[in-house]
């Protein structure tokens, strides 16, 4: 069975993969190189860590678009065995990134894949990282924008089982997210799992 992490490149899902499973994963590898979804077997459980997707420096659009198709039939193909996604947004980007996009008319790609997610009932879990790089007397009011952009209504910490605030480099957060991880693989039924994740 597996877990499955998809998100922009940079932020931070190799991060959070390396802690939930304590795993030595490479962090800040340069973005755009990893082709194929990476797999991180942990006992009787897969951690697959998918190529970033959408805008990269010095990755043809072509590319970025066939990075997005790749993920999207990974998903579909292997639905069966996903027991639920996470999608990893930078929070101090996510927002500027989805109005640009949307000023022109467009979904973002974020956007979209959250509610392709969705449509394949992965139940993701959005960990909104890098909560370190804002003040904490905007978190409340960001957090709120995503679940909004998201198409969630706010106030925001009424989906706390949807989106866990994390800081992959100071740990906060990361607590909660092993709690949910755990709490979502009980509800599954998949109890014998816990063992394979860092506590
Ligand atoms: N400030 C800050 N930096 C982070 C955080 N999480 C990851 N990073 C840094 O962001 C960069 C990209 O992280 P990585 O895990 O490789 O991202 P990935 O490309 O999504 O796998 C690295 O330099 C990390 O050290 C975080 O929560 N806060
Ligand atoms: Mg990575």
């Amino acid at each position: 069975m597996e877990l499955v992490f998809v998100g922009r490149s940079n932020v931070g899902k190799s991060s959070v993969i390396r802690q939930l499973t304590g795993k030595r994963v490479r962090i800040g590898k340069r973005p755009g190189v990893t082709r194929r979804p990476y797999r991180y077997q942990c006992g009787e459980l897969d951690v697959v860590d998918m190529p970033g997707f959408g805008f990269m420096a010095g990755v043809s659009r072509e590319r970025q678009e066939q990075i997005k198709t790749g993920i999207v039939r990974y998903l579909e193909r292997n639905r069966k065995i996903i027991l639920f996604a996470l999608e990893v947004i930078d929070v101090r980007a996510f927002s500027e990134i989805v109005e640009r996009w949307e000023r022109r008319g467009q979904v973002p790609v974020d956007v979209e894949m959250f509610q392709f997610l969705r449509e394949l009932e992965l139940q993701p879990i959005v960990v909104a990282n890098k909560i370190d790089l804002i003040y904490p007397e905007e978190r409340d009011g960001v957090f709120d924008d995503i679940c909004e952009k998201l198409g969630m209504s706010f106030p925001w910490r009424q989906w706390d089982d949807v989106i866990v605030p994390t800081s992959a480099k100071t740990d906060e957060g990361i607590p909660k997210l092993r709690g949910l991880v755990r709490q979502r693989l009980r509800e599954l039924g998949q109890e014998r799992l816990l063992r394979y994740l860092k506590r």
